[in-house]
């Protein structure tokens, strides 16, 4: 059994001008589905190819795909990349009309019937135990039809399989990719090797614009024992010296944050590292107890600027709420980032108007502003398609992703317009005196700011 998993080519190869602008991440969904293969099917050859990581265009993948000849391919599917999994898929089949193909992933479990015009099969939810299982299968000879977690035809709604336990799972195949070819956004990293961790899957909160069709609403996390032995190997095989936490809410149990700080601080490990969470997943012990093992910098998903945009997304916590959060990192000695959204329905030239003073006031050292995207599962397309608010078709909504172009109208103010208001709030928030202060304090923030500044002068 010969077994190929790809993250398509699309445009962040580097044919796009601004592909340094962003982040590129291990594709750790499809690391963690290629060492479960391996574990479960011994005699089986694994290959990934993350297409956008390694640079390949659709030409040179053609060129992989034909070398490997795979007997079973299997292709991310997320919404924003649509035609390019469909066009990975034509491509196997075309040079490999034998292999079995099939999609996985956020998309493919949110309309995996969509997928099926394209693919043999889709897996619906957690990849790691129905890409084995259909693996075992096909080299078999065996029925794939009643696989639990696999769609065959459009219509189809098979039963998933039950979820795992996070601390069953093999560590991502990482020996799979090149793991230099990584790095996070500018100002989430400090040191290189640096790469990626996901820790827990699932989340109870209820964001209008969140997608989640493969993990769902419960909070599964592995042991602090499992992450440190995760870092212990990223540290001791690889050489890494950082880890970007990728979790939604890294901090989501209080419990398991302080005893992995624990385990850090009683066998260290030379990394330092970074999370994301909620403002109301912190409090000033935690994050003291974090900065002293290693953590530098937090990302908090805002999201809202202002009260208002917070009750439109269904944040649960306020702006004050928020700057209590940035303030209590700031004080504990972490860099902190803010992650926001435009463009939610329901906002107005008012809310966008007022959102750089109400970023102002929650204050963190860095801001990413992402124009609303609604995935198809989200309460937010239900509710922009039943308002006429979308601003796309749902075919151009497949295949949007650029976080920077507003999808959803405003009353009042065109799509440019809205756009406008994204780059004049970058340029408020940073242009503040306080902002200036403490980019000059630190030579690494200078530096990143310039490189910052190039990309949003493209853009601008
Ligand atoms: C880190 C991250 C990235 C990184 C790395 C991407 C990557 N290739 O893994 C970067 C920054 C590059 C990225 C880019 C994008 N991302 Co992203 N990303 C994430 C994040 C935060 C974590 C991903 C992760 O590692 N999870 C842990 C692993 C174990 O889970 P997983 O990747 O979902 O994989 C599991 C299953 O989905 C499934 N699976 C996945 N692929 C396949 C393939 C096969 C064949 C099979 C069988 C199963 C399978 O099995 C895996 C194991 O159970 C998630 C949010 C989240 N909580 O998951 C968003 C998320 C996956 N991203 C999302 C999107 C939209 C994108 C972009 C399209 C955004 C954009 N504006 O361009 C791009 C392009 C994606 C691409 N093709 O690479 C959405 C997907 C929503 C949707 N409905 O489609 C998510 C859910 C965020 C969100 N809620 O909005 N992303
Ligand atoms: S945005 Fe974050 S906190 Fe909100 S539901 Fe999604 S994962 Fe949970």
């Amino acid at each position: 059994m010969k077994a190929l998993l790809v993250n398509p080519p699309h445009s962040f190869s580097p044919e796009n001008p601004l592909r340094g602008a962003g982040l590129a991440l291990p594709p750790l969904g499809l690391l963690s589905v290629a060492a479960y293969l391996r574990r479960e099917m011994p005699g089986a050859k694994v290959k990934v190819l993350d297409c956008p990581g390694a640079g390949l265009g659709l030409a040179a993948f053609e060129r992989e795909v034909a070398a490997f000849a795979p007997d079973l391919a299997g292709v991310s599917v997320h919404a924003g990349t649509f035609s390019a999994s469909l066009a990975a898929a034509a491509a196997v089949k075309k040079l490999r009309p034998s292999c079995f193909t099939v999609a996985g992933g956020h998309h493919a479990s949110a309309r995996p019937s969509q997928c099926l015009h394209g693919f043999d099969g889709a897996v619906v939810g957690e990849g790691e135990e129905t890409f084995s299982k259909l693996a075992k299968r096909l080299a078999a000879g065996r029925e794939l039809a009643g696989l639990a977690g696999l769609a065959l035809k459009p219509g189809d709604e098979p039963a998933r399989p039950a979820p795992l336990d996070p601390d069953s799972l093999p560590f991502p195949a990482r020996d799979l990719v090149d793991l230099s070819l990584y790095r996070p956004s500018l100002f989430a990293y400090r040191r290189r090797p640096v790469t990626s961790m996901v820790t827990s899957r699932g989340c109870p909160y209820a964001c209008g614009f969140c997608s989640k069709s493969v993990f769902g609403a419960a909070y599964r996390a592995q042991s602090p024992e499992r992450v440190h032995a995760e870092m212990t190997e990223l540290a001791g095989r690889y050489g890494v010296k950082e880890v970007s936490f990728q979790d939604d809410t890294f901090t989501a149990d209080r419990a398991r944050t302080l005893r992995l700080c624990a385990l850090l601080k009683k066998s260290p490990l030379d990394l330092t590292w970074s999370c994301m969470t909620r403002v109301d997943l912190v409090d000033p012990e935690l994050l003291r107890a974090m900065k002293g093992a290693g953590c530098f910098s937090i990302a908090f998903g805002v999201d809202g600027a202002g009260d208002a945009s917070c009750g439109l997304m269904g944040k649960g916590f306020d702006s004050a709420r928020a700057k209590a959060a940035v303030a209590a990192a700031r004080a504990a000695g972490l860099e902190t980032r803010a992650y926001y959204i435009f463009g939610y329905p329901g906002e107005t030239r008012a809310t966008l108007a007022a959102a750089p003073a109400k970023m102002a006031e929650v204050d963190a050292d860095h801001v990413f502003i992402a124009f609303a995207h609604p995935f198809f599962d989200t309460p937010l397309y239900a509710e922009a398609r039943a308002r006429g608010l979308l601003a796309v078709s749902d075919e151009e909504l497949l295949d949007s992703h650029d976080n920077t172009a507003p999808l959803v109208n405003v009353p009042g103010l065109t799509l440019r317009q809205q756009a406008k208001f994204a780059k004049r709030a970058y340029l408020s928030y940073y242009l503040r005196p306080a902002s200036l202060a403490r980019r000059l304090a630190s030579p690494r923030a200078l530096a990143d700011s310039a490189r910052a500044l190039l990309y949003f002068l493209r853009w601008y």
